[in-house]
């Protein structure tokens, strides 16, 4: 087991799915997941086929529970800073991807595992899936991003009764507080219903999702007018794609519309 993948990387067509894979540790976050995850996003961001990537887990049991509390104690200050501040934190790898990235989410989603999942873009979960970011027990503070995108996420309020208490949330209130924007309708169906999810975000225009991402993404760190100077910039760029041509060619001839790239991927998908 002590030489176990802790990451599993897959290829369906235009989607890639990415697996934590540490099963008898619930997905414990080592440093092989933080010094791995960071190089295979970005060989995936690299890779033009590539349209979605799906983080998930190898098993139902758990998404991931946070760091390895068993670990920590081995760790030297010197990979805390290299993992957190002076690098910036492994973490922001995902925030970092410009293709749509998916987490996929059955049972426990603890602490970093939470914190990953919030740098994702869309979170699909199970109905046994629970959320809690229970740093504040461990003398902490979420320090993967946590206080920072959960706030954005679910509100201010909703964000600070769950970092100040660490209580953890159903998927059924995840839900109702926007956690998590999907559910599946069992644990079971949780892979295919992500399945056919990512295969409909890849059928889409990849450099209009990748536009789009950078518009939200970066507006967030702007002022209104700085934001919508940027968002104007970004249409700008779409207007004339030929994905653009082809969607408008598309309606007038009553017919789907095939992407750049998205009718190559799939040809070969069906290969
Ligand atoms: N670390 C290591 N092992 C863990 C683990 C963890 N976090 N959580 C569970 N395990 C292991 C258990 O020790 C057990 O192993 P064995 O004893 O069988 O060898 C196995 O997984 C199964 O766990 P349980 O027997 O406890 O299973 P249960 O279903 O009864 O309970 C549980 C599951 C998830 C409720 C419970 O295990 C638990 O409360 N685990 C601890 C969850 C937790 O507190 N996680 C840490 C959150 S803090 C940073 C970025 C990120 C972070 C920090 C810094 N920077 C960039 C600077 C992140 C911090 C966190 O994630």
């Amino acid at each position: 087991m002590a030489n176990q993948a802790p990451l599993l990387t897959k290829r369906e067509g235009p989607v890639a799915w990415v697996s934590f894979n540490r099963p008898d540790a619930l997905n414990a976050i080592n440093d092989g997941i933080r010094e791995q995850l960071p190089l295979i996003l970005a060989d995936l961001d690299r890779e033009s086929e590539v349209r979605v990537i799906v983080l998930n887990s190898s098993q139902l049991r758990s998404f991931s529970v946070g760091a390895d509390i068993k670990e920590a104690p081995r760790s030297t200050p010197e990979l805390q800073t290299g993992r957190g501040v002076s690098k910036g934190s492994w973490i922001e790898s995902i925030a970092e991807v410009s293709k749509p990235v998916i987490a996929s989410i059955a049972g426990y989603c603890l602490g970093g595992g939470l914190e990953m999942a919030l740098a994702c873009d869309i979170r699909i979960a199970s109905p046994d899936a629970s959320f809690a970011l229970p740093e504040i027990n461990l003398g902490l503070l979420p320090g993967g991003g946590g206080t920072q995108r959960l706030p954005s996420v679910v509100g201010l309020g909703r964000a600070l009764d769950m970092m100040l208490t660490g209580e953890r949330l159903n998927a059924t209130r995840a839900y109702d507080i926007g956690l998590i924007t999907r559910l599946s309708s069992s644990a079971e169906t949780l892979f295919e219903e992500t399945r056919d999810f990512a295969n409909m975000l890849a059928a889409k225009s990849s450099t209009a999702a990748k536009l789009l991402k950078q518009s939200t993404l970066r507006g967030m760190d702007l002022q209104l007018a700085e934001g919508l100077r940027l968002e104007r910039d970004l249409f700008g760029r779409l207007r004339h794609s030929p994905d653009s041509a082809e969607a408008a060619a598309a309606f007038t001839e009553k017919r789907a519309a095939a992407f750049h790239g998205a009718a190559m991927a799939q040809q070969r998908q069906e290969n």
